[in-house]
């Protein structure tokens, strides 16, 4: 089939006025429909059902869309419409070899659709830019690896940055994270720069973790959860079985959000054929306010104040005071700030009125063991850092972290973006112990600091990086300021990319550009020992093996652990401690070392990986020992109610939130239906409620510029998107990520992690 919906024939997108959202629950006939349509549509392999037959079960592969669990005790079909599209959209029959590159110039493939570069099929062969002919040209194995080893072994160390997408298992990951500190660097952005850095940094800070404190077990005790700014029914739907469960023993969901999501209102599960036809889907969230963006530390310094008023209505009932005492500092500080705050300024910034926060309160307050749980809608903000720090001041108040049914949740991206970090990608000197390559690897580690995601955009624009590899990913799309940094990327003088499919940053060649291609999770990966396992850590610190079992897309395409050991040896001066080859001929020693140099979470490797459920590796918060400076948890002063930034002043600005679809993961779009939240047609759309419309004189499909009202000196602009009226909070407007990306600028991000305000940036519409 060609490619479908080429971007000129996109309808517009159309809602039905009169239903502001979907109403068929999340799950349901629509998933189905929903994957067999991609089944039809994307040149699916027959191995296609097989593999998802043994998806996120022991000794099948593990989905390599989201980072949601794998039970020990999984279902017949333990996976999702999303998983099922992310399986075969990877095991697809077409190619993108030297033939489509022949075809197609990069000028060309420039101007095509996201959705259309990577339905070209899977990438077959090495390539090489050639500049000239405007083309990418086969080119062999040796010769990629000698010139890009060459090109980094000229060039001094700090010049380099080597990114990673959360998808590489854990092996490649390490060996990559060795490659760097070996060549004298640790320039190791990755995706959680642009996600969950926000949860790495601020929550180690509050109670010494980077990680969420829950395992799947505290959901079977909980009494409570509360949802902020995650979006289950699209970005982790096995969850909604969870949740599920959850309600129909009791446990009562809080959810706070703009948008209406599907998936936490209510959900029937396509596995069960009772509730697909007879029974009624199951409500999900008891109560769901939709918060303004930005609005949820107002929110929670409500709520704090509900429990402090309880507490001081029925002393010595409502507060963990043995707890607060014993494990905690900070508390009173904090306090003074919530009584002080007034309802007028937290309904102002949360767009809720007080009787709805107190209402919510209340179910706080009836539930012994209460969960946390929070996506991009805490953590892409100017001030994600309170917005977290307020959720643990919640928990904490009530010593809702440390004990079986309670803990913070964040709920991860990629399928392995967590186990990345585990691993040592990361810029940080503290993600790959300095003794521990000195012994193993005799190397010195480098003692400078690396450049995150954020500050290797800045080298980029000014000229001090000069390479980028990636492992992965799509970055000038993913990225804040994606026109500029598209602009920019040309200037390097090297760019590789290790990808599976074809994407818009692979058409900004720096002046020596490679395309790498690598097998996917779902492939057969076979070495000189025999066939190999990787594997992942998903959200709730759990380490699984994934088995492939496709064939190849083609012989000339090699693992990512070989081709980030090809890439090593052909870059390093030799080193007999540093055995590539004995590394990709057995990854059973790669998992060796990586319990060398973490012995705390992968003693015994290679003999636990394949165990049901995976191991977990544990977490220091949830046995309350607290990791911080102090040794204590931390409460947080709310010093503002407000997650966004600076007011720009001027004419009323909009707050802009960006989305993702449910026919969609991160960059890679599948298709145009945006199902579980009733739009469907084209992505250029601009989402904003019937009143905000009628105040600005906009009119329902009218074609309209955004304008970013910051830094006016740079002018960031999209033009074209249609008016799209939606059910949404007073004062903002969404729209899809990444269309929207030339929008935020990449000064704008969170305080103290740098992750972007994806979800927060100042815009104003013009007509
Ligand atoms: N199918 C699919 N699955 C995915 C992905 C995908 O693209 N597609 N991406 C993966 C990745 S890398 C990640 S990080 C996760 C992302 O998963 P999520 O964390 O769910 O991220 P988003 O979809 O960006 O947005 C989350 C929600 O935040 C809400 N929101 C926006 N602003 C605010 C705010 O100020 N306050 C509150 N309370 N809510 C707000 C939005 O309405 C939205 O419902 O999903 C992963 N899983
Ligand atoms: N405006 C806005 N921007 C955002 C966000 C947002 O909410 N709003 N979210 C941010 C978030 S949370 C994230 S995580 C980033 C995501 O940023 P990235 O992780 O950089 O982007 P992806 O779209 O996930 O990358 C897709 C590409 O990965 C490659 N790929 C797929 N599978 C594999 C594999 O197994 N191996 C290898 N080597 N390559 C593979 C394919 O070539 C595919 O084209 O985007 C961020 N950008
Ligand atoms: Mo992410």
């Amino acid at each position: 089939m060609d490619n479908i919906n080429p971007p000129d024939d996109h309808p517009a997108t159309t809602q039905d006025p009169d239903t502001p959202y979907d109403h068929h629950p999340a799950g349901g006939w629509g998933s189905l429909q929903g994957i067999a349509r991609i089944a039809a549509d994307s040149h699916t392999s027959a191995v296609a059902a097989k593999i998802l037959a043994t998806l996120n079960k022991p000794g099948g592969v593990m989905c390599s869309s989201c980072a949601w669990a794998k039970p020990k005790d999984p279902g017949t079909f333990e996976f999702c419409e999303n998983g099922a599209k992310a399986t075969m959209w990877e095991l697809d029959r077409n190619r993108a070899g030297a033939k489509f590159f022949a075809d197609h110039s990069v000028t060309e493939l420039q101007g095509w659709h996201d959705h259309d570069l990577e339905k070209s099929g899977r990438l077959s062969e090495p390539l090489r830019y050639d500049r000239d002919q405007d083309r990418y040209l086969p080119v062999s194995w040796d010769d990629a690896f000698a010139e890009i080893g060459k090109e980094l072994a000229a060039m001094a160390p700090q010049k380099a940055v080597f990114y990673a997408s959360g998808h590489a298992g854990l092996e490649a990951s390490y060996l990559y994270a060795l490659f760097a500190r070996a060549m004298g660097h640790q320039n190791l952005p990755q995706s959680s720069n642009m996600c969950h850095e926000t949860t790495s940094v601020n929550l180690q800070t509050f109670i010494g973790t980077p990680v969420g404190t829950c395992t799947l077990e505290d959901f079977e005790h909980c009494d409570t959860i509360f949802f902020f700014g995650q979006n289950t029914g699209s970005n982790s739907p096995r969850f909604l079985h969870i949740l599920k469960a959850a309600v129909e023993r009791g446990c009562r969901i809080v959810t706070f959000n703009p948008v209406r999501e599907r998936g936490l209102i209510e959900f029937a599960d396509p596995q069960s054929p009772g509730q697909m036809t007879i029974t009624k889907p199951t409500q999900i969230s008891e109560k769901y306010y939709q918060v303004r963006p930005g609005g949820d530390i107002a929110v929670m310094t409500g709520l704090m104040k509900c429990v402090l008023e309880a507490e001081d209505a029925a002393p010595g009932t409502v507060l963990d005071q043995t707890f607060i005492a014993q494990e905690t500092t900070g508390f009173d500080e904090t306090v003074a700030l919530v009584r002080n705050a007034s309802w007028t300024e937290i309904e102002a910034h949360s767009g809720l009125t007080e009787g709805m926060i107190r209402e919510a309160a209340e179910i706080y307050l009836s539930a012994d063991n209460a969960i946390g749980i929070y996506g991009m809608g805490l953590t892409q903000h100017v001030n994600g850092w309170l917005n977290l720090g307020m959720l643990c001041n919640l928990l904490l108040m009530r010593g809702n972290i440390g004990k079986l049914g309670a803990g913070i949740s964040p709920v991860r991206g990629h399928s392995n973006v967590q186990g990345q970090r585990t691993v040592g990608v990361g810029e940080k000197s503290a993600q790959m112990p300095a003794d521990k390559l000195k012994d193993l690897f005799g190397i010195d580690a480098p003692t400078q600091e690396g450049l995150n995601a954020v500050h290797a955009c800045e080298g980029i624009l000014d000229g001090r990086v000069e390479a980028m590899i990636s492992l992965g990913g799509n970055l000038v799309r993913a990225l804040p300021d994606s026109a500029r940094m598209e602009a920019a990327w040309p200037r390097l003088r090297l760019t590789v990319h290790v990808a599976t499919k074809l994407n818009r940053s692979h058409l900004a060649p720096g002046q020596v550009s490679y395309i790498l291609p690598c097998l996917g999770r779902t492939d057969r990966d076979v070495q000189a020992s025999g066939p190999q396992a990787v594997s992942m850590e998903d959200t709730f610190s759990h380490i699984y093996a994934s088995l492939g079992g496709a064939e190849p897309p083609s012989p000339d395409v090699l693992s990512e652990l070989a081709i980030v050991a090809g890439l090593a040896k052909a870059t390093l001066p030799a080193n007999p401690r540093l055995d590539w080859d004995g590394w990709v001929a057995n990854y059973d020693q790669v998992r060796d070392l990586i319990a060398q140099t973490y012995p705390d979470d992968f003693a015994d490797f290679n003999g636990r990986m394949m165990q049901p459920g995976g191991f977990y590796r544990g977490n220091p918060a949830r046995e309350r020992n607290w990791k911080t400076e102090s040794g204590k948890a931390q409460f947080t002063p709310p010093t503002t109610l407000s997650a966004l930034g600076e007011d720009p002043g001027g004419d009323p600005v909009l707050t802009l939130i960006t989305l993702r679809s449910n026919d969609q993961f991160n960059t890679t779009i599948y298709g145009f239906s945006d199902r579980l939240r009733g739009l469907k047609g084209s992505r250029e759309v601009v989402l904003i409620n019937r009143a905000e419309m009628a105040r600005l004189g906009l009119s329902e499909g009218q074609k309209v510029s955004l304008i970013t009202a910051i830094e006016p000196d740079v002018v960031r602009r999209v033009m074209d998107f249609s008016v799209t009226p939606y059910d949404l909070p007073d004062g903002c407007v969404a729209g899809y990520y990444p269309e929207l990306n030339p929008l935020v600028p990449l000064s704008y991000h969170e305080k103290n992690s740098q992750t972007p305000a994806y979800k927060g940036t100042p815009v104003r519409i013009v007509a």
